[in-house]
Order: C-alpha cells, then structure tokens, then sequence
C-alpha cells in the first residue's frame, strides 16, 4: 500500500521555543522535513497553510473517557471524545485508569486499555494508586517496566471512595522514587470535604450551590501544600492536576522558588469560569458546571492567569469528564450525589488562544508549550509528540487565528447534552488537524477512524529495574537522605 505524504506549505511554525517560516512534509506517520519552499513528492497532498500557524497537536494531559464514577459512566467514550479533541487540535490524551481500592492496578489497566481500543487519536494512560498493600508496590514496578506508565495519580478527595491517605501518598511516593515515576495529586482535603457537605446538607442546603461550599479554597491548599511537603521530604517530584486556586497556586509558588521539581496544571476552564454559575436558579445549569475542585471567586481567575504567564503552571488541561442532565440528576435533593465532572476537551485550544493569545497574556510559542509541548517533556514523550521536527510523530494542527465560532452544544462533537463555554464567541480555531499523518479535521468535518489511535508509552526518568542507573537526584540529599543509611 503506497505511503501517503502531506505537504503543509506557505504557513508560520511555531512551537515552543518560537515561531518561523516553513513548510512542513509528512511522510506516512512521521514529519520528515521542515523548511522553506519544500517540493512535495508525487501524488503527495497538499495543505494551504497561507495565513494560518502550524503547531504541534494538542495535548490534554486529564481526561476521563467512559468513567465509571459515582454510580454512573461518563457518557464520552473514547473513540466520540478523541474525535471531538481532534476537532478542536488536540490530538492526544492521557487517561486515568482508576481501580477500586482493592482492585488490582494491572486489572484496571488492562480494563481500561479494553474501553481506549476505539480512540480515533493517540492516547495513554496514568494508572491510579488507590489503596496499599505489597502487591500495589510490585504492580507499580511491573506497569513501569512492561506497560510504558510513569505516572501514578493519588485522590486525596473523594473520601469512601477512590481516597487515599497519607499512609498510601508515602508508600506509593518512595515507590515511584525508586521507580523515576511521577506522582500526580488530586489535591483536596477529603476529610474537610466530607464534613463540609454533611454540615452544609444538614442545614437544609442541597442544591449544586452546596458544592462550592464544601470544597472552599483553603482545602485545595491545605492538599496541595501537603503533598508537596511529603513530596519534598521523601524527595520525589509531583504533578498537580487541577490547580484552581490562589491557595494550591501559592504553595506550588513557594515550593517551586525553593527548587523543588513541583509541576503544576490548570484546566482551561477554570481561567474563564467563576463560580457564579453556581447561582444560576435553573437545577440542571448549576449542576452541570459540578466539577471537583469547583469554580472559584473571579480574582482566582486573574491569579490563575498569572501563574500561567510566570510558568508556575506548566500545563493546561480539561479534566473531560462528561455527565449529561439525567445523570447530574442523580443528585437531585442531594448535591453530594451530582456526579462530578464536565467536558470541554474539543474546546480547550480555542478558549485559551482567544483569552490567551488575543488578550496578549501568552504568545504563540506560550501557548504551545502551555497545550502540548510542556505536557509532553513531563510525561516523557518529547519529541515523539509536542514537538514539529523530522521523526517527530505527524501529530499536527493548522491553526487559523481569525477563524471565528460560537461554541455550543448544538454544534459540538461532544457527547454531552451541555457546554460549560455555551454561547463564547472565540477566534482561534483549527482549520486543519492531522493524527499520525492522516487528516483527521479539515476545519468542517471530521474523519476519525474508531480504534485508529495508539497507545502512547510513557518510560520511566530512572530505570530503576537497570540497576544502579543515575538517579533523579535533587542537587543537596532530602530530609529522608539524610537520616538514611549512606550506600
Ligand atoms: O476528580 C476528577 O478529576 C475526576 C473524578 C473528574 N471529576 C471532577 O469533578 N474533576
Ligand atoms: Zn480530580
Ligand atoms: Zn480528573
């Protein structure tokens, strides 16, 4: 079967580190040259990208496809929300799979490698330790070693449920230590959370408006600061997920001035959404915009911003986690039962170049270390993906900067009956958006293929099964170093 080739000709590169002038060939799956006035082979196809950007494919480093979470199933699976991704430039995902506490972490891996089989883009997998016992130890070691995972998420919320305490961070932090694995946190106090929505429901207060309530601020910050402070006595570095507040951002701030190898994330919507919503008197608008952590005051909003502009936040994300309107109304008369998440995976370029880029608060080059490459260096597959150079994966998005549209559910790939950004006009939209070389969004239409992504592996920073291979080593030994036997 003969090898199909792409010229993207006449756009402006940018990535990371800036932008330039070129064209860029694809050949099959891979970029294969980047420069000006390139010729395209025979039979190649090719792109205008005249007035248009050229950008590494998105990355969105939190999604949930087809969760199973509070007594439902998100309703985006894998194969309709790496399309609706596609259709909005990003072209990868990583996922979390999250086994009950007792479930084996290799069980739920593998089940949820079953359910990404359909993803129409690349995708890969964070694994969630949610419990603790020797066998969690060495299956963290073999997904390490045999599954391409360097990553492990810990809930510190969601207590009775997927929770973990600080008994778990520590054991499964010096196991990732060991391992060069990276320890991801969602950090909110699940203890406060608890008491907060018991003392809030009993009071008579059990609409969505209770959710903000119970998760205020000073329990992000209290977690984040926490994770952080064992993170940097047992001397591992971390990644917060979900970084929506002054408080989780100053403790990232703080740690981050001090030299600790702290990376955190914020999702697009919480740069652009307060917690008004959560005053709206229709039932089912407040619930939909139920998300852990919740939408904050707007001086987070402005905070947020800022953190991203001084790089204390490194990545941006959507936590893509959809529950349509029966769903929410589990948690009818009851807000501590509207299951908790919302979409926004095809939205996420568009809302951050139009609030971003156009405000002037990032450049181009920003933006795409913000969306793409920054994720891809932390998670360990630069320059596969987040990167425009030959070898590269052909993960690509022609960017058009004044293709203007009104996001709305009535028009979004999603399958969700509601748009946390319905109604936002954003100029900043994919024209054209290419997985592995094959055109996969031509800025109408899309033309995803179902079981057509690939699983993406992740190696390790340390190889910890190599022997005494160099370690991730802070420059000055950590408090547990330095009480530990030398050698
Ligand atoms: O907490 C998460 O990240 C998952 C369960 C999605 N839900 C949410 O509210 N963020
Ligand atoms: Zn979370
Ligand atoms: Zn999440």
């Amino acid at each position: 079967m003969s090898v199909m080739s792409t010229l993207i000709r006449g756009g402006t590169v940018v990535t990371a580190e800036g932008e330039f002038r070129a064209d860029v060939l694809c050949v099959g799956e891979s970029i294969t040259a980047v420069g000006p006035d390139l010729q395209a082979p025979t039979g190649a196809r090719t792109i205008d990208a005249g007035g248009a950007y050229v950008m590494p494919g998105g990355i969105d480093p939190h999604t949930h496809m087809e969760l199973p979470f509070m007594g439902t199933v998100a309703s985006e699976d894998f194969f309709t929300g790496t399309s609706a991704a596609a259709a909005g430039g990003t072209t990868m995902i990583i996922d979390f799979a999250i086994p009950d506490p007792g479930e084996s972490l290799l069980g739920a891996y593998r089940k949820w490698r079953g359910w990404a089989e359909k993803a129409a883009c690349d995708y890969s997998l964070h694994v969630a330790v949610t419990w603790w016992a020797d066998s969690v130890r060495e299956e963290m070691r073999t997904l390490c070693r045999d599954h391409g995972v360097n990553s492990f998420k810990h809930f510190m919320a969601y207590k009775g449920a997927i929770m973990c305490d600080d008994e778990t961070l520590v054991n499964s932090f010096t196991t990732a230590r060991e391992l060069g694995a990276l320890c991801t946190l969602h950090a909110e106090n699940g203890e406060l959370v608890y008491v907060l929505q018991k003392a809030i429901f009993d009071k008579g207060l059990t609409g969505p408006e209770g959710h903000p309530l119970s998760r205020p601020p000073e329990v992000e910050g209290e977690a984040a600061n926490r994770a952080i402070r064992i993170a940097e006595v047992l001397g591992v570095p971390v990644y917060l997920v979900h970084t929506s507040c002054i408080d989780a951002l100053e403790a990232v701030s703080r740690a981050r001035l001090e030299g600790q190898r702290v990376f955190a994330e914020v999702l697009a919507q919480h740069l652009v959404i307060d917690d008004s919503v959560y005053r709206n008197p229709d039932w089912d608008a407040a619930a939909a915009y139920v998300m852990s952590p919740p939408f904050r005051p707007k001086e987070h909003q402005a905070a947020l911003w800022k953190g991203l502009q001084a790089g204390m936040l490194q990545t941006t994300a959507t936590d893509h986690c959809c529950f349509c309107a029966p769903q929410k109304r589990m948690g009818l008369g009851d807000f501590r039962k509207i299951p908790n998440g919302t979409g926004g995976v095809e939205d996420r370029l568009s809302v951050l170049w139009h609030h971003g880029v156009r405000t002037g608060r990032l450049t181009p080059a920003e933006f795409v270390a913000v969306t793409s490459t920054n994720t891809a260096k932390i998670f360990n597959v630069f320059p596969r993906k987040g990167a425009i150079m030959p070898g590269a994966d052909a993960d690509l998005v022609v960017w058009d900067p004044n293709k203007t549209r009104t996001i709305s559910a009535k028009t979004h790939h999603q399958n969700i009956d509601f748009n946390i950004y319905e109604g936002m006009e954003v100029t900043g939209n994919a024209a054209v958006t290419l997985s592995r070389g094959m055109v996969v969004w031509d800025g109408d239409q899309l033309s995803t293929e179902r079981g057509r992504g690939k699983y993406v592996d992740r190696p390790c920073w340390a190889p910890y099964w190599d022997s005494q291979k160099t370690r991730n080593r802070l420059a000055e030994p950590t408090p547990v170093e330095r009480v530990l036997p030398k050698g």
